[in-house]
């Protein structure tokens, strides 16, 4: 269910994505990628190969043109949001589909009023094409308001993923959209749902959040980010105050079939733990990486959903005699619940939507029964899932050093009034007129150090990172360009995280932890928690020529300066790229900028 929406005094957009509809260079079996047989994709091609390796190619470009417009609108649940900023008038954004082995071609119409953007693909690996990545300040500058720009990558992954406004805090206000590329997985299943986004929604503006969010609270600490003022599934919810105004999202099942929902969390802060009362689900991707499902362990009955992630779940629908007895009305509750620190997105209540059994004695009443509370998560995603395709990783490469320690802060700048994130001890602040691909375009080896370039190790087959956290608030940390394998996390504090007395700081000892490493084959994704007052370490090869950015993915930390910059063989990046492409969007924004139009102007990290 998509929400559309009429911008209050703004033309609605033209809705005019279309698909490519010519047959694929590889054609698929018919006896391929049915219910019974989800693993088979085409000739030579399933669950089992390795992407980084070897990609279906098909020929075929699927195109896409996405408006983005601005204005106040009445939202889903009835209440005036100001200044959102949305793709074709929907939130979310259309979603952009393809088969994996497409290449995709995505046209930006910016018609913000007075703001650049710049659109992310995010977890798509952008091998070899770090310039299609849309970071404002690192891989292009902004698209200028009404200009147009195209982005053109390779579905070299498949599974679920998303696209969002990578400048500021701006996909906040509504700037983001699903992303499925069809392929291959890991366990059958008769039925996909499509995605399932749930996400914080709030009546104010980005913009207006984080001015106060960079402010120092009492006490000189950080102010805390208000709570989100809705939780929508899927795009709706009711209004929490008045819940005749709005719907409930729901997912109707047929008893008995198996389907496929694909989870994604595009919240700017709030990261929750996804159950649905009644039925336990089972895990077959982790961000765009399926995983083995014949280990009991992916079969769960909740998961902690952090900011940026994705889970595809398959459920399996209950029979007629299942809900029966269950004594209901054939409607159960998904939940977005919080664990109660606190810590990890402000509290909300108990939001829901509802999942629907489509049976001859079936209701559209509410479900009755509350269900347990789930599992406190304590702010922390699984790292019990194995992928299918195995990576380990070389312990002998293994080593901590203060180059590769990355410690986060807090930082109250006093002169400044406004408080940072640092990682590395830099708040990050990019420049929208000098992004560094552009530096590398114009052969110019130094840059500010609040770029926060980290330079990985030309030699270095595999990259390790110690993230240390030096603050109780725990950070959902996003690579680009890379799945990075989780080597390693300090263990969940054994309370809930109520007191400071439960929240004990744990520094990574090398003689005591090196133990507790995983090299074989890791949990592999995009997004992972960096635990509070914990570490994390994480791992990459050494492969993919660019600038990539590894930051927090709330948006208010990113915007506060919690990102660094790896610039990755840094010598290949100009033979593998035209980085000449930057030059007339470049052009373009400077002169946008030069004509000093009615322009918002940077006032954090610029990413
Ligand atoms: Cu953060």
């Amino acid at each position: 269910m998509f929400f559309r929406v009429s911008i209050i005094g703004f033309l609605q957009a033209l809705t005019v994505f279309s698909a490519a509809t010519a047959s694929s260079l590889v054609q698929r079996d018919s006896s391929c990628n049915t219910p019974d047989n989800r693993a088979c994709w085409t000739d030579g091609f399933d669950i089992t190969t390795d992407w980084e390796k070897e990609v279906p190619y098909t020929g075929r470009t699927v195109h896409y043109t996405l408006v983005l417009e601005q204005g106040d609108i009445i939202g889903p649940d009835g209440v005036f949001k100001h200044d959102a900023m949305l793709f074709n008038g929907s939130f979310p954004g259309p979603t952009i589909t393809a088969d994996w082995g497409d290449y995709v071609n995505v046209t930006i119409i910016n018609k913000l009023l007075y703001n650049g953007t710049s659109i992310h693909w995010h977890g798509l690996q952008m091998e070899d094409n770090n310039i299609n990545d849309g970071v404002g300040g690192v891989t292009e500058c902004p698209i200028p308001p009404n200009a147009t720009k195209s982005y053109l990558f390779l579905a070299e992954q498949y599974g679920t993923t998303w696209y969002h406004s990578h400048y500021s805090a701006q996909y906040g206000n509504g700037v983001l959209g699903a992303i499925v590329f069809n392929g291959p997985a890991s366990a059958n299943y008769d039925v996909d749902l499509g995605t399932f986004p749930i996400n914080d929604w709030y009546y104010e503006s980005a913009d207006q959040i984080l001015a106060q969010v960079q402010a120092p609270g009492e006490h000189g600490g950080p102010t805390i980010p208000p709570p989100p003022d809705n939780i929508l599934f899927n795009g709706t919810n009711v209004n929490p105050a008045d819940i005749t105004m709005g719907e409930y999202a729901r997912v109707v099942l047929t008893p008995g079939l198996k389907y496929r929902l694909r989870l994604f969390n595009p919240s700017v802060n709030y990261a929750y733990t996804f159950s649905i009362v009644g039925h336990n689900f089972t895990v077959i991707a982790t961000d765009l990486v399926p995983v083995n499902t014949t280990d009991p362990s992916t079969t769960v009955s909740s998961l902690f959903i952090a900011v940026g992630q994705r889970f595809d779940i398959i459920i399996q629908g209950k029979t007629e005699e299942e809900i029966a007895s269950d004594g209901g009305n054939g409607n159960y509750w998904i939940n977005a619940t919080q664990p109660i620190s606190g810590y990890c997105g402000n509290f909300y209540g108990k939001p829901a939507a509802i999942l629907s059994y489509d049976f001859p004695d079936a209701t559209d009443e509410l479900p009755i029964v509350d269900g347990l509370v789930p599992e406190d998560l304590r702010c922390e995603d699984s790292t019990d899932f194995r992928p299918v395709v195995v990576r380990d990783v070389p312990p002998s490469e293994f080593s901590i050093s203060e180059y590769n320690t990355l410690p986060v802060h807090l930082m109250n700048d006093k002169k400044q009034s406004k408080v940072f994130w640092t990682i590395d001890n830099v708040a990050i602040n990019v420049s929208w007129e000098q992004p560094l691909l552009e530096y590398i375009r114009e052969d110019i080896t130094f840059w500010p150090y609040s770029e926060n370039v980290l330079e990985i190790p030309p030699e270095s087959e595999w990259s390790f990172w110690l993230i240390e956290n030096k603050s109780k608030i725990p950070h959902p940390m996003h690579l680009h360009g890379h799945d990075f394998v989780i080597v390693g996390r300090s263990p969940a504090p054994d309370g809930p995280g109520l007191s400071d007395a439960m929240m004990p700081v744990r520094h990574f000892d090398p003689v005591l932890d090196t133990s507790s490493l995983n090299f074989t084959n890791p949990a592999r994704r995009d997004v992972t928690m960096l635990p509070g007052n914990g570490w994390l370490i994480v791992a990459f090869q050494n492969e993919n020529p660019g600038a990539w950015l590894f930051h927090c993915h709330i948006a208010w930390h990113v915007s506060m300066g919690l990102s660094v910059q790896f610039l990755e063989r840094k010598n290949e990046i100009k033979e593998k790229m035209d980085l000449n492409l930057l030059v007339d969007n470049c052009a373009a924004w400077q002169s946008y900028i030069d004509t000093n139009p009615p322009y918002q102007p940077k006032n954090d990290s610029g990413v």
